[in-house]
């Protein structure tokens, strides 16, 4: 039967990692916090409020509500001036070909992202026709590992859980994967996202045949 792939956005589409680092970072320096690129892996796959928190618990600085939305608003204008000049060229090599290969063999794609961004990024590099379905950060209340964002991507599209595929770079979205009985395939480091039940370090080591493999 036809199966939902569904695909995480940042670290496995795009690299917005690294505008979100930068716009962190800027938040970081004016609150005295020491935020490097290491501290920046435990943010991968990580709510907006969360990340916040996991930066303040670094500094050991406490906030009151008021600040801590007037900083998560700052960061995001930040992080949306980052992105304002995103264009298909930022889309991570071979994943291109694969959503076209997937989308031709007659099979549902979706979006199970954690941004709130997720929308206007899609529109910037020129996928968003690609998608059956979009579920992301403003559609969903539970993060990853919660399943809710994959479960609610397949539902969309009228699959089981079992019939779905999911793409991740986050061992929370893994793990999330895992726990709804869906196909999880790691992007990136095998040691990290050891859960996974197959792992690529990126879409160039995907190929057609390995698509097919999951099609039965
Ligand atoms: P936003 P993903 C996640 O995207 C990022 O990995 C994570 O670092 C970020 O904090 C989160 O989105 C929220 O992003 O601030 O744009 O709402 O990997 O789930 O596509
Ligand atoms: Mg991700």
């Amino acid at each position: 039967s036809k199966k939902a792939f569904i695909f995480d956005l940042d670290g496995v589409i795009v690299d917005t990692a690294k505008y979100h680092f930068l716009a962190w970072q800027k938040l970081a320096q004016e609150l005295g916090i020491e935020f490097t690129p290491e501290h920046n892996e435990e943010l991968k796959g990580v709510s907006r409020v969360r990340s916040l928190e996991i930066i303040l618990a670094l500094g050991n600085v406490t906030a009151t509500d008021a600040e801590k939305e007037q900083w998560l608003y700052q960061k995001n204008q930040d992080y949306l001036a980052y992105i304002e000049n995103m264009d298909a060229s930022e889309i991570l090599p071979g994943v291109l070909p694969i959503l076209e290969y997937i989308k031709a063999k007659g099979q549902w794609i979706a979006l199970g992202s954690a941004s709130k961004n997720a929308r206007p990024i899609l529109e910037k590099v020129n996928i968003m026709h690609l998608f059956d379905a979009i579920v992301d950060g403003n559609d969903v209340s539970n993060a990853k590992p919660d399943p809710e964002v994959f479960v609610r991507a397949a539902q969309l599209l009228g699959a089981t859980n079992e019939n779905a595929i999911v793409f991740e770079d986050s061992v929370a979205g893994i793990q999330a994967a895992n726990i709804a009985h869906m196909t999880s395939i790691g992007i990136g480091d095998a040691k990290i996202l050891h859960e996974a039940q197959f792992n690529f370090n990126d879409f160039t080591f995907i190929e057609p045949s390995f698509i097919d493999s999951l099609l039965n």
